[in-house]
């Protein structure tokens, strides 16, 4: 009797065990849920033959076929798919950026989503990557990525590209990071990286502020944090925003005259980044019409076409007599979407000056 009774509590214990066991086991390998938001590009291009690298067609293979494309990626998440828009990034447009902006912080805030990939043109990705990185409200990564060669190309970088992303996004060493841009293997904080070169796979650069880390074997290993707020940390909501300021960019050059700047204050813009040569110089041509438009009460922000640097408050030009707003180290390109932002909460040049020292 006693035999029968130890025989039975050894089999409930063993049966116990080996559900302990499954279900560790289970949460051990438990695959990230990461959602693939498509918006077209090249990484979704097709070209003529296995050779065409140019004078492809961007933005004609949908996301369903993009997750086909690389069955790697289902062993390392579980992946859904949907295709937000399908448009080659030089027509990524303000409505563009909420439409996405309002769906990731939706599917972020689900608690059945742990990271988000945006798969998007090359073109103009460094910009959408900075306007999420000011306007996501999740610690959950969130990873853009692209593709220098069509789907269709020899040794095309769209699959690789998308495996390291799906990879990054469902990593925890990955959360609070930021928006990141992965290409070619490489894992560069949305602030600070830029397309530097028209064609080539490694055209993704963070240059002299560097990129945060690196994807080896699929894994993100991370060397560097950002020193500028982002995500969580901004103070912009764009959740009840129907649009976005209209803030242009003016570039300098030997010559130049004030046309540019005139056309653009008579269109209507609320803010101008001048693209300033050198540390952010003011042509004298241009001088007065920049002047003007600042005593119509448009921001004057000052950046420069050089790519890298600071630009000298009170250098090249008395910002503080001027009442102009010097961009930091940011770009004409991203300074013009920090003002934007920047314009949807103030107008005061003292503030907005504050919020490009911030992020
Ligand atoms: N036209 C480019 C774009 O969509 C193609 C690319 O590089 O993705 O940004």
């Amino acid at each position: 009797m006693l035999f029968h009774r130890s025989k039975r509590a050894f089999a409930a214990l063993f049966a116990l065990l080996f559900l302990l066991a499954s279900a560790a086991q289970a949460q051990g390998t438990k695959l990230p849920n990461v959602t693939i938001l498509a918006t077209g590009g090249t990484i979704a291009g097709t070209g003529a033959t296995s050779t065409t690298t140019v004078g492809y067609t961007a933005a004609t293979v949908g996301v369903q076929a993009l997750i086909q494309a690389v069955p790697e990626i289902t062993k390392v998440a579980k992946v859904s798919g949907e295709q937000v828009f399908q448009i080659a990034s030089e027509n990524m447009g303000n409505e563009h950026w909420l439409i996405l902006a309002k769906r990731v912080n939706a599917l972020l805030a689900q608690p059945d989503v742990d990271g988000i990939v945006i798969t998007h043109g090359t073109d103009t990705l460094e910009e959408t990557a900075y306007f999420l990185n000011l306007v996501v409200k999740s610690k959950k990564p969130v990873v853009v990525v692209g593709s220098m060669r069509p789907s269709t190309a020899l040794s095309a970088d769209g699959p690789i590209n998308l495996y390291n992303a799906v990879n990054l996004a469902g990593s925890p060493s990955a959360v609070g990071k930021g928006v990141l841009v992965a290409m070619n293997d490489q894992i560069h904080a949305a602030r600070d990286v830029t397309k530097s070169n028209t064609t080539t796979t490694d055209t993704f650069r963070s240059s002299e502020l560097g990129m945060i880390g690196y994807i080896q074997g699929g894994k993100p290993f991370f060397y560097r944090e950002v020193t500028r707020k982002h995500t969580v940390d901004t103070e912009f909501d764009v959740s009840k925003l129907d649009a976005l300021p209209q803030v242009d960019v003016a570039y300098a050059y030997a010559n130049v005259g004030d046309v540019a700047v005139k056309a653009l204050v008579a269109s209507g813009a609320k803010g101008l980044v001048h693209a300033g040569v050198g540390n952010g110089s003011l042509p004298a041509k241009t001088k007065p019409a920049l002047i003007a438009a600042r005593e119509q009460g448009m921001v004057i922000v000052r950046s420069a076409r050089v790519g890298q640097g600071i630009v000298a408050r009170n250098g090249e030009a008395n910002d503080d007599q001027l009442d102009f707003v010097v961009s930091d180290t940011l770009s004409p390109q991203k300074a013009r979407i920090l003002l934007m932002l920047a314009l949807t909460k103030t107008n005061s040049t003292k503030e907005i000056q504050r919020m490009f020292y911030t992020y």
